[in-house]
């Protein structure tokens, strides 16, 4: 047997745009299949993105977590000491956020976080019809989330360009990455000040990380790298994982009505968005041996592109995979990723899904499509440039 081969482009404007008919073709190849435009490897069943997000020893992260090897091509920016590290470095710098962003830790913000969502959805109530990008998928982590880091109130919106350069980075060097990296200078540099103690207020995640430097479990020139990686990863994320919670609402009227009748299942519909949409849909490993995969082997050194958005729609994992089902046994997903890189924000993610879905049911009848939704063009997250909503009041 040999690895099939595609010429399927992840990255053109045309899968960027609906994955979904690629990624049932590289599924039905077979369990690993080469793309020949980029000369890597890739998994796009459930099992197999399962298997090498499991397996850490085998599937380095070091080597980045985006199509460039840094051991070929110098990394764009300097390498996150979480996301693109393996053990042991990474158990000691991810230990420090995992601490900080647990769902103990976390428990003290429910009460703003749910108070910061009733106040928006109550005034977007009244607009009645909005852009729900702007309006509320980004207004909404753009207040909670700098509040919870412990940042100033100004420029808060770098945030958001600052995600999208990164996640772009990821991919290819195509007209995406190209157009989001336009006047980066800026945003870096402001990212990078945002990331020093002394711009983070005394109480608040940023304060939280640094006061692991002075315990010891990480160096100070860690500091605030460890806080930088929270800042990278804790904004664009949750912006398209409550846009598509937003969408799957208005798309499935029928799954709306019942959370609505079944305040319990607020917690599993953003769930189900995150599975249904995947808004992370694509990191790389790179093999630090040869290693089989689905029955084949791949050399070392090679990289490996895991479909997450794939596997999350693999009909051999999931019944009914395309429909948004609010009473879905929603574990193991790998909407989060898996294993020891699995998202250390989720806690914060579903607290923040929450309370937009909880203050929405409150006061929100239906929520309805008010007029032509736009899908954003990023190398890495799936997500809109517009997505235009009509809430009817209860
Ligand atoms: C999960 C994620 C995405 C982007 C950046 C980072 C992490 C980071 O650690 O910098």
């Amino acid at each position: 047997m040999a690895i099939p081969e595609s010429d399927i482009d992840p990255y053109s404007d045309e899968v960027l745009e609906n994955p979904h008919p690629a990624h049932a073709v590289l599924r039905d190849l077979g369990p690993v299949v080469r793309l020949s435009r980029y000369g890597v490897h890739a998994v796009a069943r459930y099992a197999e993105v399962r298997a090498v997000l499991e397996d850490w020893q085998a599937f380095s992260s070091a080597r980045g977590v985006g199509i460039e090897d840094f051991a070929r091509t110098k990394p764009w920016r300097l390498p996150s000491v979480v996301l693109e590290t393996d053990p042991p470095l990474h158990d000691r710098t991810r230990g420090v956020q995992s601490r900080v962003l647990s769902p103990l830790a976390l428990s003290a913000l429910k009460e703003p976080f749910a108070a910061a969502a009733e106040e928006l959805v109550e005034r977007l109530v009244g607009v009645g019809e909005f852009d729900a990008v702007p309006e509320l998928a980004e207004a909404y982590p753009l207040t909670v989330f700098p509040d919870a880091m412990g940042m100033p109130r100004e420029n808060r919106r770098f945030l958001l360009p600052y995600g999208n350069m990164v996640f772009n980075s990821f991919g290819p060097r195509n007209a995406n990455f190209e157009a989001a990296v336009q006047d980066a200078a800026p945003v870096i540099a402001w990212v990078q000040a945002q990331s020093l103690r002394e711009n983070l207020a005394p109480q608040g995640f940023g304060a939280e990380i640094h006061a692991a430097a002075d315990r010891g479990e990480i160096t100070a020139e860690e500091a605030p790298q460890v806080v930088r990686s929270v800042l990278t990863a804790g904004v664009d994320t949750t912006v398209s994982a409550i846009g598509a919670m937003l969408h799957c609402l208005a798309r499935f009227p029928g799954q709306y009505e019942r959370v609505r009748a079944e305040p319990r299942l607020i917690r599993n519909a953003f769930e189900e968005a995150v599975r249904h949409e995947s808004p992370v849909q694509t990191f790389f490993r790179t093999t630090t041996r040869p290693v089989e995969i689905g029955g084949e082997t791949i050399g070392e050194g090679e990289k490996v592109l895991m479909f997450l958005g794939s596997a999350n729609r693999d009909p051999r994992r999931w019944d009914r995979p395309d429909d948004y089902d609010v009473t879905r046994r929603t574990a193991g997903h790998v909407g989060f990723g898996a294993g020891i890189h699995a998202c250390v924000g989720m806690a914060l993610a579903r607290m923040e899904g929450e309370a937009v879905l909880s203050a929405l049911v409150r006061r929100v009848a239906r929520i309805e499509i008010a007029g032509e939704v736009r899908r954003r063009r990023n190398n890495t997250l799936r997500g809109f440039a517009s997505l235009p909503l009509r809430l009817v009041p209860a």
